[in-house]
């Protein structure tokens, strides 16, 4: 009763207190109102006088004073920034600055656990290409372009399969070959085709790590072929365009797609059109007058490419080199940086699914009603904690403790309607005779402690910090998402752990 009492009074006051500032301010702007007012008929009286030049010039004068102050506004209230504003920063892939670095961070990492074996092999790759004098040209491009034919017409390697099928090349390969006394290793590999991303990735790989690449096409590129090509330019590869099939074409087209690709890709001046030969239909008519076919191999006419290949590896040797060992390590970095992402996925999750099983086990194991927020709360903040350690984030213990209560506040006004859905659920599973308190709760805490460490990871995976907003509005979302299922899940894992403990 006197608690009461005390809340009406205190109310009282703070209404009175209201009141006062509401009437200070009104005659605040009724003031403000007069003396504005006052100004402007002066204004009005001075302007009134002036001659009508000045009158001009005094109102572009305003009127341009107005719209810088519109456009200011504009600028500072444009959704489109505001929004870029608030878009967390993407997790950047470390370059490693030399191999010795990269090797450092290799073994840090194995340390950790993370599986390095795909990164380990690109050192290794890096390692064996340095020690040979050979030069890597890797032929890439879209399907049935004729990359093998290429390649078979230039080392004469008659086991090289080639076909009007696509998808003929399906691993990489390597051939040696030499040209005006160079040594050089072609790479065939498999061609673009857009319904086999895995063979797609191996081919791309391959280009990473060559020297030099040969971009095989024999047409005009496609939509999905010059944003492949614009992806492979982002990679800095050293280039050469060869526009293959040019028997195909009359002199004509062929110079007008040549300057169409020339057009098409940036930082491409010069594309060479090459033949690697093919079959051609010949007819012949005897002596009798009857016609007879016959499929005869057209002639290569690669010299075009073979003289860009030497100028190239002959003019930039040394560039070449520190181009593809650079390349090659950020291969390796990218292939550490997606494993260690899918680590720390894992640990988090499992952290995650630790935590969520010890706050279930509190919720049933609360003593009086309350004493199970408290218990969770604490297992909030080290949860969150550790899934910051895991993402090497550091965080300030007030920060935890600010974003846990939070996400508690959230959760506060849904607590009814969450432990409902689990005494709904609870009491769908047979045999289950009256559903105690601490059972729902643990289905409820179950669902929180599961969205709030997914909202956690799912933020720490994108930013580089734990941005407290980001992870409540995720949090938020994934409270509400499939939360029947979810309930049913943990609905089970307590029953278990009721069997568990009769
Ligand atoms: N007309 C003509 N046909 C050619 C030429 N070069 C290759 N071809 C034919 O094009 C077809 C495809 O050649 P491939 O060498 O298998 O093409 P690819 O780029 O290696 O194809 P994938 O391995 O499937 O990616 C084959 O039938 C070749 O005979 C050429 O210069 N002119
Ligand atoms: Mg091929």
């Amino acid at each position: 009763m006197i608690e009461q009492q005390k809340n009406r009074s205190s109310k009282r006051i703070y209404r009175l207190i209201l009141l006062m500032l509401i009437l200070f301010l009104g005659l605040l702007i009724l003031l403000l109102t007069l003396q504005l007012t006052e100004s402007a008929l002066n204004i009005w009286h001075l302007l009134d006088q002036l001659s009508p030049r000045l009158l001009i010039f005094y109102g572009v004068g305003l009127f341009l004073f107005s719209l810088g102050l519109f456009f200011l506004i504009w600028r500072l209230l444009k959704p489109g920034d505001s929004a870029k504003q608030q878009l967390p920063a993407q997790r950047q892939i470390p370059l490693p600055e030399d191999r010795e670095a990269f090797e450092s961070a290799l073994a840090k990492a194995d340390e950790k656990g993370v599986d390095v074996s795909q990164a380990r092999q690109e050192l290794y790759e890096l390692d064996q290409r340095s020690k040979s004098a050979e030069r890597y040209v890797a032929f890439f491009g879209p399907v049935s372009a004729g990359k093998s034919a290429l390649i078979k017409a230039i080392t004469g390697v008659e086991e090289i399969q080639t076909d009007p099928r696509a998808g003929t090349t399906k691993a990489v390969e390597h051939y040696h070959c030499e040209i005006q006394g160079q040594p050089l290793i072609f790479t065939d590999a498999p061609g673009i085709l857009d319904s086999n991303e895995a063979r797609v990735q191996v081919a791309r790989e391959e280009a990473r790590r060559a020297h030099l690449v040969v971009y095989v096409c024999d047409a005009e590129l496609t939509r999905d072929q010059h944003r492949e090509m614009v992806e492979l330019q982002t990679f800095e590869r050293p280039l050469i365009v060869a526009l293959n099939k040019r028997d195909r074409y009359t002199d004509e087209d062929l110079a007008a797609i040549m300057q169409r690709l020339v057009s098409q890709l940036p930082g491409i001046d010069n594309v060479v059109s090459v033949q690697a030969g093919g079959q051609e239909e010949l007819i012949r008519i005897d002596a009798e007058g009857n016609e007879q076919r016959a499929l005869r191999e057209r002639p290569p006419q690669v010299d075009s490419l073979l003289a860009e290949i030497h100028n190239r590896i002959d003019q930039q040797s040394d560039t070449l080199e520190q181009q593809r060992d650079q390349s090659l390590l950020h291969l390796g970095a990218e292939k550490l940086h997606t494993a260690t992402v899918e680590h720390r996925k894992q640990k988090g999750q499992k952290l995650v699914k630790e935590y969520t099983h010890k706050a279930m086990l509190g919720a049933m194991a609360a003593v009086s009603p309350g004493t199970d927020i408290l218990i969770q709360g604490y297992l909030g903040i080290k949860m969150v904690g550790a899934l910051c350690e895991l993402y090497g984030i550091r965080v300030k213990d007030v920060d935890l403790e600010q974003l846990v209560e939070q996400a508690g506040q959230h959760v506060g006004k849904r607590m009814t309607l969450l432990l409902a859905l689990a005494g709904n659920v609870l009491k769908a599973f047979p045999g289950l005779g009256t559903v105690t308190g601490g059972a729902t709760h643990a289905v409820a805490y179950g669902l929180i402690f599961q969205s709030l460490g997914e909202s956690v990871i799912e933020t720490l995976e994108q930013g580089e910090t734990l941005e407290k907003s980001v992870v409540l509005d995720k949090f938020e979302e994934t409270m509400s998402g499939n939360l029947e299922a979810r309930a049913k899940h943990f609905a089970r894992l307590t029953l278990e752990q009721l069997i568990k403990k009769d």
